[in-house]
């Protein structure tokens, strides 16, 4: 398998200008005519060089070049490609191929889902279709013309307008489509099949009316109307954020059950993963609700940020995808709690990113290198090149941002560019020098802040030392400092906000500021400071860093309950829990009595008895620190007692607390039926939260109430609060809950998915054995994408317990499941390689044993080239 460099980029050869495609569709054999119009693109006195047309999994049936056919000899056709030796300055050329979608199991390009077709081409799906370069810097414009059966196939589509459609002979009928805006390959769609939809309009900003549609399953149209006003609220703040305004006359979003991803932004073409679309209060819950409205703007948002202005190549990927996540999160936390969001995004980076980034997997936001682009679509270039994109909006401050952001789109509108245009357009919009910020996209690795601090009473200054440091990463053993936004503040001990003022400094400027750090160690002197401050630091996680600063616990208890920032107040909370489980590990480990120290128990229930706080805030900060967030604390990950030292305290908080929590659970309770935007779902959250650390404590009185919800419940959200504890429960209760459960939702895929993840994530010994079962069960089936999640990536990648246990069961599993897959979708199959790309952080037993598991893997003939890099880079 070859690894392609981004040093290694050249201007492509030859450009396409018009693309007319015409497919002649259906499920077992598609026949797809192309036409190109190309030109040559390089200097031609040098040597006429050949078009290389990339092209996978397709039977070539003719070709011409301007009408005239190709003789064999004339061209040259393997596995991956289609090359022209000689081709002229400019011609037409037509391809003929065809295709079979039913026996397209990998999910890249045109492949069947239930009763319908439809294409994924980013990265390179495009080849799977037709001969082309399908790479993103050849832009073209579309003109598609479909036909199929009437009867089983009423509904085509494709990007941009619909001009024309009519009937045919034989029971067939077409439709053709143009889309006037230049496109790369990979936003290229189409859906055709037996779908009904939902519409409505919106009317933009300059007046322009656009009609939206959302295509489903006919048994599922009542569960699209949250999606489309999800559409209508992106559209709106898009306008009003970023003065962005849609630009064609019709968006339409198609839900599918078979997909690889969360959702594709193909241009007025998006096509989802149903579970972004689907919703009804019964079946879905408040986390369901948030994410389908975060994934459908995050789509609509790459009209722009993606579209509009696309990636001179995949190297570049976070051009589109670190910028895009940034406005769908602060579109969330425009539609929601602004801090309860933030601490979510800090909490799957820290959960995700940032074992990555210490991964062997590890990679800059802009990777150098790849065999397989499609493994690069990861947390590190997503999340972030999210928070990157975050770090520029707080050194240039909002206005400068906004304008860093006009200035981008005027000058780059319709071009295929680097994240270097996109970050020079920020530096001349605000007056900034950002080349040493560009190692932000270049280093890989999680950069450490070192915090120390001193005060003198006698001149009443103050002094903090950071020191930042990262460590080596592959390709990557030293690492040039940083430029990083420490925002912060200093609190007296009463919990007062103090004025800052830096030495040199005429008077103060206000009581949160951004420190500026550039050199390996920096120190800011603040002054005038009557006596020692408490120093609140990296406030709303103002860069992706770990911090480390010796806080006392009464430093800790004052940042909880009196600084300014939320994020601050939730963080000094789970660095307090996080010191006392890792004190209860060590405890575990060496065989002393482990107890939960008094202190803590104090300080859970005055939070829990604050009533002046935002239940959903409140719910964060009475969550526990994640088992896979405290692994990463540790020198050598202990899955046993982490689990046992974390269970030890929330038993403990259920038995001390019973009365606070019952009470906390009952003020929660709803007083009126179920609507997802009723504002409550912080309520549910506490309120469910509370039912956990009850049914830790364990008792028939928990489970009594865990049982009154569960049949009780209006609500998934509800329904879900009582089965996940009970799912953990070794009670003859679970088996009747989940039995019923199942009964009552056996004909929804989305619900029976969640089914398959709470029996996969239950903490009890006897869950691989269960997951073993459930791979036989009916519903089981390894070539639906979301069912694969459900179980298998649900119990390697959330059951840290279990997955990792001693005797390597787990691990042998994984495998089985990762070779099986490999034959149908590799990219689920890598998806799911995660877990073993960790192994080194483990005792040498697991080490081990995960070891053998990537090699048994790595043996494996006939390796698809995405599970191949994944597992040969983790080894
Ligand atoms: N751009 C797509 C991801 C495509 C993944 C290809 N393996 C979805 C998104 O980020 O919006
Ligand atoms: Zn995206």
């Amino acid at each position: 398998h070859q690894t392609i460099h981004q040093k290694d980029y050249k201007v492509p050869d030859y450009l396409v200008d018009t693309v007319e495609l015409s497919f002649d569709l259906s499920p077992e054999h598609t026949r797809v005519v192309s036409r190109l119009a190309i030109h040559s693109n390089h200097d031609r006195s040098g040597g006429v060089r050949p078009l290389v047309l990339d092209g996978e999994e397709l039977t070539l049936l003719s070709l011409k070049l301007d009408g005239v056919e190709l003789e064999q000899g004339a061209y040259r056709v393997d596995g991956t490609s289609l090359a022209l030796p000689d081709p002229p300055e400019q011609f037409l050329l037509e391809v003929e191929t065809r295709i079979s979608p039913k026996e397209n199991s990998a999910l890249s390009g045109l492949y069947a889902s239930g009763p319908m077709l439809c294409t994924q081409c980013e990265a390179e799906g495009f080849r799977r279709i037709t001969y082309f370069t399908d790479r993103p810097d050849v832009m073209a414009v579309y003109t598609v013309t479909l036909r199929a059966d009437k009867a089983s196939c009423p509904v085509l589509l494709a990007n941009g307008n619909l001009v024309e459609k009519g009937d045919l002979p034989d029971g067939r009928h077409f439709a053709v489509w143009h889309d006037p805006f230049k496109k790369p390959s990979y936003l290229f769609a189409v859906v055709a099949g037996e779908l009904v939809h939902i519409a409505d309009s919106f009317t933009t900003m300059s007046g322009r009316q656009v009609r939206l549609e959302i295509y489903v399953e006919e048994r599922n149209k009542d569960k699209c109307e949250h999606a489309l006003r999800s559409l209508m609220r992106a559209m709106r703040w898009d306008e009003e954020q970023f003065g962005r305004e849609y630009d064609l006359d019709t968006y339409m979003v198609v839900a599918v059950d078979d997909f690889n991803m969360g959702a594709m932004e193909n241009k007025g073409l998006n096509v989802f993963n149903s579970r972004y679309v689907l919703a009804s209060p019964e079946s879905a819950t408040d986390d369901d609700y948030q994410a389908i409205e975060e994934v459908i703007g995050h789509e609509y948002f790459h009209n722009w940020t993606g579209n509009r202005i696309t990636c001179r190549d995949w190297f570049q990927l976070s051009l589109k995808e670190g910028l895009t996540i940034f406005r769908d999160q602060e579109f969330s936390a425009d539609m929601q709690s602004r801090p309860v969001k933030r601490i979510a995004d800090v909490k799957s980076l820290r959960s995700a990113q940032f074992p990555e980034d210490a991964s062997p997997l590890a990679h800059p936001v802009r990777p150098e290198s790849y065999v397989e682009i499609n493994n690069f679509y990861s947390m590190t270039v997503y999340h972030k090149g999210g928070e990157v994109i975050r770090m520029l909006q707080t050194l240039l401050g909002r206005e400068a941002f906004r304008a860093g952001m006009d200035l981008y789109f005027e000058r780059h509108d319709g071009q295929a560019v680097r994240v270097d245009e996109f970050v020079q357009a920020m530096a001349d919009a605000g007056r900034r020098d950002l080349s040493q910020f560009m190692l932000w996209y270049d280093q890989a690795g999680t950069p450490l802040l070192t915090v120390r601090d001193d005060y003198r009473a006698e001149d009443g200054s103050y002094t903090l030392t950071v020191a930042q440091s990262c460590p080596s990463t592959p390709g990557q053993p030293e690492k040039k400092p940083f430029h990083i936004p420490l925002v912060m503040g200093l609190l007296d001990r009463e919990g007062n906000e103090l004025p800052l003022q830096l030495a040199g400094e005429t008077e103060p400027a206000g009581t949160s500021r951004v420190l500026e750090l550039r050199q390996e160690t920096e120190t800011f002197t603040f002054t005038g400071l009557g006596e020692r401050p408490v120093p609140s630091l990296l406030r709303n996680f103002s860069a992706p860093v770990k911090l480390e600063y010796p806080y006392s616990d009464e430093d800790l208890d004052l940042l909880m309950t009196s600084d300014s920032d939320p994020f601050v107040r939730w963080e000094a909370g789970q660095v307090q829990a996080v010191k006392l489980i890792l004190g209860l590990i060590a405890d575990i480990q060496s065989g002393r009595e482990a107890r939960v120290k008094e202190s803590f128990i104090d300080s859970f229930r005055r939070l829990l008895c604050d009533d002046r706080q935002d239940r959903a805030f409140l719910a964060e900060a009475l969550t526990l620190p994640t088992e896979s967030y405290l692994a990463e604390q540790m020198q050598v990950i202990d899955p046993d007692a982490i689990y046992q030292a974390r269970e030890l305290v929330r038993a403990t908080v259920g038995e001390r607390l019973t009365a606070e929590l019952t009470a906390a659970r009952e003020g929660c309770a709803a007083r009126a039926p179920y609507r997802p935007d009723d504002g409550l779902a912080g309520c549910r959250r506490l309120k469910n939260l509370c039912l956990s650390y009850l049914m830790a404590a364990g008792g028939q009185e928990a489970i009594g109430a865990c049982m009154a919800q569960f049949k009780s419940a209006d609500n998934m959200t509800d329904s879900l609060g009582a089965l996940a504890p009970l799912a953990s429960c070794a009670c003859p209760e679970r088996e009747e809950a989940l039995a019923s459960f199942y009964e009552r939702w056996r004909g929804d895929r989305g619900v029976i998915d969640k089914w398959f993840t709470h029996q996969a994530i239950s903490r009890l010994p006897d869950t691989m054995d269960r997951v073993l079962a459930l791979l036989e069960h009916p519903d089981f089936d390894l070539r639906n994408p979301n069912r694969v999640r459900s179980l298998v990536g649900a119990f390697s990648q959330g059951n840290q317990v279990r997955f990792h246990d001693a005797s390597g069961r787990g691990y042998r599993f994984l495998s089985d499941q990762i070779l099986r897959l490999n034959g149908i979708n590799p990219q689920i199959a890598a998806r799911m390689l995660t877990p073993f790309s960790r192994w080194r952080r483990f005792d040498s037993n697991r080490q081990g044993l995960m070891k053998k598991e990537l090699e048994r893997i790595l043996a494996e003939p006939g390796l698809a080239r995405d599970v191949y890099e994944l597992a040969a880079k983790s080894l």
